[in-house]
């Protein structure tokens, strides 16, 4: 790398990473830094992030950022800024202390908050505020979750952060909330991107806890003298990129428009959950996509990302954490030969089963969801692994079919970016059971958007269509063309009745 760096923290539900990247020859660079596991951390029947845990991975891989820069003659950091998963967030109190521990979205302490928040106010009502999807992870039912449970965090509160917020406020001492990330909330409005003055009033929710959105790009302030310090960022400016890893997964998304109204495109940023959706100019907050369960978060430049949250590579992840704790530990491609060498379709998953939201040790719980569906018992560990992807599959191929719904429009091509596009197993499956061709990559779609956002803020790039022509030019990507798609279609048919 030369020239002037931006510094992207990327924060998974799975792992985190500290990547630098520049431009050189017209070519968008990239090196990563640092890299390190996230995975929530659970005491008694409550979930947590370990966010200092985080906090002290983040400034080892900046402290390593900045040795290294140091140690090349051209090179100078010019930002840095953060990404994370949404919905949640932290507290300060009144002298700027962090409150407590961080809640993981996961916590079991959600279920039934949706069911409490409807019967105050209605679906049709909540959705017509946000454009939101309801699923009980969303930061609106954890806040209701919280004032059940007479939470003391919640009574201290004076400044509500999401995440990443969270993270830039460690890191500058600025309190912003970006505003990509703040849609995620299910208390934003999509028209006017504020805070919904009838949800936080309906929920009891003081309205002073939220700073107003800030736009993605934003310069909020400079490293923290203390942090400095720590990890020798001296006056390094901090700028917002698109907070909301999802949104700057969709920013990478190596497509050649920006928010067209008829798409004949979608995404599938693919990590541990898959998130499957299409750009569009302006939300759709209609019965249609309320009916469907889509959801309108906020993209880049004020577009919207009409999506689907589906369940992901979470279940292959835990299959895999629970194979851990017996003692053997599979690398993701030993567990894609095993998926590839099993007989399809033995048993159909959906990844979207509640059950299957946080289990205690997920090949367990798929052994009941057999029983459960009435299919037989999965015979080894490649049928599961299988099940997993073959999940997915099926379950975008639906998605897609509502997607063109929804949008009145035809869609041609898939764009898998995120670190499930190296699963090629899945990515042909996917243009098998959707029959469409699907273009894998970038892999690391977030970490770019971050810093393409970055440099559109410091105004080294000037838009977001130059920002992703220097992706395209950057980076290769895989296309895979739908082959024996017939097959799906016996499966598809069972799936749907699951
Ligand atoms: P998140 O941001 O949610 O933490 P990532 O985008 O980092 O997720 O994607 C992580 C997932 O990518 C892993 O769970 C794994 O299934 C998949 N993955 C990572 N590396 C590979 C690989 N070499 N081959 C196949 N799949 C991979
Ligand atoms: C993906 C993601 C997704 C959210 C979920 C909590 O990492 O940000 O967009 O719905 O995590």
């Amino acid at each position: 790398l030369t020239g002037p760096i931006h510094l992207a923290v990327d924060l998974g539900a799975s792992s985190g990473r500290v990547i630098a990247a520049g431009i050189t020859n017209g070519k968008l660079q990239l090196a990563e830094i640092w890299r390190f596991e996230n995975k929530p951390v659970r005491v008694h029947e409550d979930l947590f992030w370990n966010h200092l845990g985080l906090w002290q991975e983040i400034t080892y891989g900046l402290r390593l950022a900045a040795n290294q820069a140091a140690s090349l003659p051209d090179v100078k950091i010019a930002s840095v800024g953060v990404d994370t998963w949404g919905v949640d967030f932290g507290m300060l109190d009144e002298n700027d202390q962090l409150i407590g521990p961080v809640r993981c979205y996961r916590d079991p302490r959600n279920q039934g908050m949706m069911a409490e928040a409807v019967s105050k106010l209605s679906r049709d009502e909540i959705f017509a505020e946000t454009g939101l999807q309801f699923m009980e992870i969303n930061t609106l039912y954890q806040l209701i979750a919280g004032r059940q449970a007479n939470d003391v965090s919640l009574q201290h509160a004076k400044t509500f952060l999401m995440m990443a917020d969270l993270f830039h406020w460690m890191l500058s001492g600025a309190k912003t909330i970006e505003a990509t990330n703040a849609s995620t909330t299910q208390m934003l409005s999509p028209e006017t991107g504020q805070w919904s003055a009838k949800l936080l009033s309906t929920f009891d929710i003081p309205a002073e806890l939220f700073p107003d959105p800030t736009p993605a790009g934003t310069p909020i302030g400079v490293v923290h003298p203390t942090v400095a310090e720590i990890t020798g960022l001296h006056e390094v400016p901090v700028i917002t990129p698109a907070t909301h890893d999802t949104a700057s997964a969709v920013l990478s998304v190596p497509a050649i428009d920006f928010a067209p109204a008829k798409p004949d495109w979608c995404y599938i940023s693919s990590g541990t959950w898959s998130l499957m959706g299409v750009e569009l100019p302006k939300p759709k907050v209609t019965p249609l996509c309320s009916e469907l369960n889509f959801t309108n978060e906020g993209g880049v430049h004020r577009s919207t990302r009409l999506l689907k949250n589906i369940g992901g590579l979470w279940i292959f992840q835990q299959i895999r954490a629970s194979l851990q704790r017996k003692g053997s530990a599979p690398s993701w491609s030993e567990m894609v030969d095993a998926a590839k060498a099993a007989a399809p379709f033995e048993l159909l998953i959906n990844p979207d089963d509640p059950a299957l939201l946080a289990p205690t040790d997920m090949i367990e719980e798929l052994h009941a969801l057999s029983q459960r569906t009435g299919q037989a018992a999965p015979t080894d560990n490649g049928v599961l692994f299988r099940a997993a992807l073959e999940g997915l599959a099926l379950r975008y191929r639906a998605t897609l079919e509502s997607l063109e719904r929804l949008t009145d429009s035809s869609i041609r091509t898939i764009h898998i970016v995120g670190g499930g596009s190296q699963n090629q197993l899945l990515c042909q499956m996917t243009a098998d059971a959707c029959n469409r061709t699907v273009v894998a990559g970038p892999v690391e779609a977030t970490a770019i958007g971050n810093v393409v956002m970055q440099m559109i803020g410091s105004g080294r790039l000037e838009s977001i269509s130059e920002a992703r022509k220097l992706i395209r030019d950057s980076f290769p990507t895989t296309t895979y063309q739908p082959q024996n798609t017939q097959i799906w279609d016996e499966p598809a048919a069972r799936f749907s009745q699951l």
